[in-house]
């Protein structure tokens, strides 16, 4: 049965964004009608694509208003969408802002309108700790028709937090391996006048305190002391500055490689060896996936849903938060191993392809919908 489907989230570069983005594409390719409702394009979507339609919200600038309301523009919106497109599905990605939004919209069209609220992590890990906002989170919660978050580990620490009896399932993130996938780059490494024989290490992240890129950096230099590697740094955000300084205070400044945000990831994940993500807080880390499904081993931390996503010593390396000798100790190891590192590498791709198959996601967010629209 085809659904009207209208999503939110955030638009911008984000891992939240990202999955929202391609589940709304995914979703449209199996013949449903689907309905950005957002601040802008989001970042992922190409216009002009077969029963994808974008809806921009916008704030008015009234004069009356200190603080253009954001939140009440959205759920007009999502009302006029709603009632225009005959949706029969709100998926909100974030239970802040956008679930209360989804609410005040639901409210104003009928109950007929279903609201699927997934939860991403910093809605739960970050803003779940501000007293002001812990209420008004349970709040968007309990109102939605379904609640799905992206790990286990986030459905515990949200039910835990937010003391909440809603349930709560498990819809793991996904990727497209038609974008992902281990792809031939000769002569790449050369175009950043990298030398075949020296090893590259990879690690992609907004940047955020949360991502601990200074104990990447504090690895890489424990690595640099055994072995002729590079470090690729993709990405931008506040910790850049404290990053660059510690790259310059122990001397890496030629072989650490400040990229930026990049559309060239697939790329730059094939030409790399192993991917780190040292996270204090990720309640998945959809970079993960990504590398994974370019066959590189990835070694990430024993935080939040991480441990879902490798499998310690079988695809990849689970080390604890802060031990960043651990860290150099594997990769100098699978350097030292090579054909340890591309088994692992395979599995890491076979993992993406069965656990977190696209078609088999999409498929259960599906049945999420379903569900939604068969509860009265
Ligand atoms: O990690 C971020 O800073 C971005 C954030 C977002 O909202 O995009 O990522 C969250 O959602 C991603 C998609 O589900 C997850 O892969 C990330 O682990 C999660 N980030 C955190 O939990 C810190």
């Amino acid at each position: 049965m085809t659904l009207n489907i209208g999503i939110t989230c955030y638009p911008t570069v984000g891992g939240s964004g990202v999955v929202a983005t391609e589940l709304g594409k995914v979703l449209a390719e199996r013949g449903h009608n689907v309905h950005f409702i957002t601040s802008s394009l989001p970042f992922r979507l190409e216009e002009n694509v077969a029963n994808i339609y974008f809806h921009e919200v916008e704030v008015n600038q009234y004069s009356v208003f200190r603080y253009p309301p954001y939140d009440l523009a959205l759920a007009s919106k999502m009302a006029e969408v709603a009632k225009r497109e005959s949706l029969d599905i709100l998926h909100v990605h974030y239970a802040v802002p956008h679930a209360i939004s989804a609410h005040l919209a639901k409210e104003m069209v009928g109950d007929h309108l279903k609201i699927v609220t997934t939860l991403h992590g910093t809605d739960i890990t970050v803003l779940g700790y501000d007293p002001s906002l812990k209420d008004m989170i349970r709040f968007g919660i309990n109102k939605s028709d379904y609640v799905t978050a992206v790990s286990q580990d986030l459905v515990h620490q949200t039910q835990e937090l937010l003391q909440t009896s809603k349930p709560i399932e498990t819809v793991y993130n996904f990727v497209d391996q038609r974008l992902y996938y281990p792809k031939q780059v000769d002569g790449l490494k050369a175009e950043y006048g990298i030398s075949e024989h020296q090893r590259v290490v990879v690690h992609v992240s907004n940047f955020r305190r949360v991502k601990r890129v200074t104990d990447v950096i504090d690895a890489f230099r424990l690595v640099r002391e055994k072995e002729d590697a590079v470090l690729l740094l993709i990405g931008e955000g506040p910790d850049l500055p404290v990053v660059d300084e510690k790259v310059k205070q122990y001397g890496l400044e030629d072989v650490v490689y400040f990229l930026g945000n990049q559309k060239r990831i697939n790329e730059l994940l094939s030409m790399s060896d192993v991917k780190w993500l040292l996270s204090e807080k990720e309640s998945f880390g959809l970079t993960i996936l990504e590398a994974m499904a370019c066959r590189l081993p990835v070694i990430g931390t024993d935080i939040g849903g991480i441990p879902e996503v490798i499998e310690d010593d079988e695809n990849g390396y689970i080390v604890p938060l802060g031990d960043t000798r651990q860290v150099a100790e594997k990769t100098l190891s699978l350097f030292q191993d090579e054909e340890k590192r591309q088994e692992m590498g395979r599995k890491a791709e076979l993992r993406t392809a069965t656990v977190f198959a696209q078609e088999e996601i999409v498929a259960q967010y599906e049945r999420v919908y379903h569900q939604a629209l068969s509860e009265t």
